[in-house]
């Protein structure tokens, strides 16, 4: 039963059939999975898939549109809703940096995080470097966390570390870089403090940096890249 409504799930993001993205993703919900579940198990596949067909010339820009929607239809229905005030660990600041407008893995990240005792300030998409300073500095946030799905984009990463440095809050503020264009070399060129594969390990990561980010040697790398 899981197993078909997964596929049905996968199917409908391929097909950027929004509506049955919705009804696959609300049994799924109803059924006990949880969001990481059938995120990892229907919906990181269906878009992947969208992306090797892109690649083949077998689909073109409108069906990825149209697959977004109906993976943001999905996770609408599942993505767990801010948790309780009380249980705040950190402040997290997170936008997909300058030029890139793919958000979907983003917002998964600021969903768990969330979810999982974090106050999380999203700033969207083509985020300027400038502007996750400017609001990191004004949330007195603890951490900034930088997406990335477009290779051109990821120079622009450096770019809000730079900043920081030249305003002199770089031990401020802790930096994580996610998303598939940059692994964790990147992390490390760019002196970011930690890289994280997934949604999980984000959680994971934002946790470690917060407990012990003193200590540990940076970048942390959770996750290995593809
Ligand atoms: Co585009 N796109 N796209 N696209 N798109 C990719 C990324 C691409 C790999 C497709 C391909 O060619 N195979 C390719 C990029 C190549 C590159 O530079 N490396 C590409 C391209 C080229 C483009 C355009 C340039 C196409 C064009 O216009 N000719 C254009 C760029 C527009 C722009 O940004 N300026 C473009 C546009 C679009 C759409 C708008 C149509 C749409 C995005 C809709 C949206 O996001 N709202 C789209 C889509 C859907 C894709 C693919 C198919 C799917 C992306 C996705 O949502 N994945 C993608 C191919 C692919 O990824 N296989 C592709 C699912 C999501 C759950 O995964 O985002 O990786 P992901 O997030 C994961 C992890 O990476 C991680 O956790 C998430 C959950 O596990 N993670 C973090 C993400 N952020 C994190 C942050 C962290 C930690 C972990 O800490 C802060």
């Amino acid at each position: 039963m899981l197993s078909e409504y997964l596929e049905k799930l996968k199917v409908a993001v391929i097909e950027g059939n929004a509506e049955q993205a919705r009804e696959a993703a609300i049994a799924l919900k109803e059924a006990g999975m949880s969001p990481l579940e059938i995120v990892n198990a229907a919906i990181k596949p269906a878009m992947d898939e969208m992306g090797k067909r892109y690649e083949r010339l077998e689909v073109f820009l409108p069906d990825l549109v149209l697959a977004g929607e109906a993976a943001q239809e999905a996770l609408n229905v599942i993505l767990p809703k801010e948790g309780a005030e009380s249980l705040i660990k950190a402040k997290v600041v997170i936008g997909t940096i300058y030029g890139d407008i793919h958000d979907i893995g983003k917002n998964i990240v600021a969903a768990m995080l969330s979810a999982n005792g974090y106050k999380v300030i999203d700033l969207g998409n083509d985020v300027p470097a400038e502007k996750f300073v400017e609001v990191a500095k004004k949330e007195s946030a603890k951490i900034i966390g930088i997406s990335c799905l477009l290779t051109p984009s990821m120079y622009y990463m450096r770019d809000v570390i730079k900043r920081l440095e030249e305003e002199n809050l770089r031990k401020n503020f802790y930096v994580i870089i996610g998303g598939a264009a940059v692994y964790p070399e990147w992390a490390k060129e760019i002196g970011a403090d930690g890289w994280a594969k997934d949604a999980e390990r984000a959680v994971e990561l934002c946790d470690m940096l917060v407990e012990k980010g003193e200590e540990v040697p940076k970048p942390i790398i959770l996750g290995e890249w593809r």
